[in-house]
């Protein structure tokens, strides 16, 4: 049964893997037998990420790459097919958040969150699905969110940016499961890490706002997400697609604590 969930053998691209919940994804990934690559938006942040995976024990290859470029996009993935190998899953962790309320959110602030979190992995799935096709097949794994499912004030372009990503999970799931690729999402609850550094600030009101919303009663840690990418990224999961795997502690499925 375990053997299900073996990656060994297989190349993953995490994007925006420097660091935060894709670097976690990665050393899963890793410790279930995959080849790791992974790219950021900057030279010195890879190097950064090349280090902090040695110190893991991790031999991983980075690349520069802005996933929202389809030129740079599709030069990263040839050279990753020549260098490492064609790229068995991927994935599309990269992404920002702009908290700023809509009615002052710039139509450039707007289309940059979208440009990243929803057109970003679109344009890096279609680079990667040829070489899949060619293989036989794939995983594809989008880090979609709370927000693919909630809204909350100030964050109305990440909200429909994941809401989207969540749409195009199921669309590309309905387009290449002809090609044995398999296209499912992880909608992450609320993670400690840089993204999210603002709302864990001592004193902040979000803080013991999220505590009292999630039923575990704790913010997640990126460890949290490291068993649902190894079942998403392995032949554990060939039949499910389209799906996006919620790792929240409840809060989905949480109408909220009495008042007391
Ligand atoms: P993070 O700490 O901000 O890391 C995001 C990573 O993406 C960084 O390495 C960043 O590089 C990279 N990136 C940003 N724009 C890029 C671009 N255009 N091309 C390539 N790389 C780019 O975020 P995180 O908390 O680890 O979140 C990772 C993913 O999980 C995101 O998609 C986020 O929306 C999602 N998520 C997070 C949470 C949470 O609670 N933290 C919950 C649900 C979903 P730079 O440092 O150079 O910008
Ligand atoms: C926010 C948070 C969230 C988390 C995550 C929740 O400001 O509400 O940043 O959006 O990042 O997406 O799943």
């Amino acid at each position: 049964m375990l053997n299900q969930f073996s990656l060994k053998g297989k190349v993953a691209l995490i994007t925006g893997a420097s660091y935060g919940i894709g670097m976690a994804i990665a050393e899963a990934l890793h410790g279930a037998g995959a080849t790791i690559v992974f790219n950021d938006i900057n030279a010195e942040l890879v190097q950064k990420g090349i280090a902090a995976y040695k110190e893991e024990g991790i031999k991983a290859h980075g690349y520069v790459c802005d996933v929202t470029n389809e030129e740079q996009v599709y030069e990263m993935v040839a050279r990753i097919a020549l260098e490492v190998g064609t790229v068995d899953i991927l994935v599309n962790n990269a992404g920002i958040i702009k908290r700023i309320p809509a009615i002052e959110m710039t139509a450039k602030d707007f289309r940059q969150v979208i440009d990243i979190d929803l057109v970003g992995p679109f344009i890096v799935s279609k680079a990667v699905a040829p070489g899949m096709i060619e293989n036989g097949g794939g995983k594809i794994i989008n880090i979609c969110s709370m927000m693919s499912e909630l809204g909350r004030e100030t964050v109305s372009a990440y909200a429909a940016a994941k809401g989207g990503l969540k749409m195009l999970t199921k669309n590309l799931a309905c387009e290449w499961a002809e090609h044995n690729i398999q296209v499912n999402g992880i909608g992450p609850g609320y993670i400690a890490t840089p993204q999210t550094a603002p709302l864990r600030e001592p004193g902040h009101p979000f803080n013991d706002f999220i505590i009292a919303k999630t039923p575990a009663g704790r913010w997640g840690t990126t460890d949290d997400l490291q068993g649902p990418a190894v079942f998403l990224a392995s032949a554990a999961s060939d039949f499910v697609n389209g799906h996006i795997l919620y790792v929240d502690g409840g809060i989905l499925a949480y109408i909220g604590k009495q008042p007391k």
